[in-house]
């Protein structure tokens, strides 16, 4: 598409809005480093609750650690009845000395978990070095990373409502 196109505007152009009215979510949350842990899931019901999901719209489902999200996550959107699932964990490096196994498993299961279900999966496990880390991201300094994973669930359920709506409507 040329430059003057661009301007003019002769393409469709799809983004999803931070609107969760309708949408059903499931927050996958790590109980390991629950300190943590619940701080993310505190933002991440925060940001929903903003966006307009109602609460009989939102499961909360709780696995032992970072480990074991992405099995959780793949079942529950198999069952078709969420739009989008956020997961929620903790990784500290310094407390084990499997901490590339399981954040590798987290993040690469998680994604095939997405991938293969079609439902989109939002990202808010934590791989940090120490606790203070881990705390700055979960609403101290560096904002809340549960939070964020909650809005971009919104972002890309509501993305992909539009996609079947306006695209899949075309001839
Ligand atoms: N799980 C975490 O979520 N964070 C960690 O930092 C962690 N450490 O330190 O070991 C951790 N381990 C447990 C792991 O996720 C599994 O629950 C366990 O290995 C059983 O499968």
């Amino acid at each position: 598409m040329s430059p003057t196109n661009r301007e003019n505007k002769n393409y469709r152009e799809i983004q999803g809005e931070l609107t969760a009215t309708g949408l059903r979510f499931a927050v996958v949350v790590s109980r390991f480093n629950s300190f943590v842990t619940e701080r993310l899931l505190a933002g991440a019901l925060d940001a929903l609750d903003r966006a307009g999901a109602g609460q009989d719209h939102v499961d909360v489902v709780r696995v032992p650690g970072a480990f074991e999200i992405p099995v959780a996550a793949k079942h529950l959107a198999e069952t078709g009845q969420y739009n989008a699932i956020i997961c929620l964990g903790a990784v500290i490096r310094g407390e084990t000395p499997h901490f590339e196994h399981i954040s590798t498993e987290a993040s690469k299961g998680v994604a095939a978990a997405a991938r293969e279900s079609g439902i989109p999966m939002s990202f808010g496990v934590l791989t940090v070095d120490n606790l203070e880390q881990a705390v700055d991201r979960a609403g101290l300094k560096s904002g809340n990373k549960g939070f964020e994973a909650a809005m971009t669930a919104v972002e890309m359920a509501n993305l992909l409502k539009k996609v079947k709506k306006e695209v899949a409507s075309d001839e």
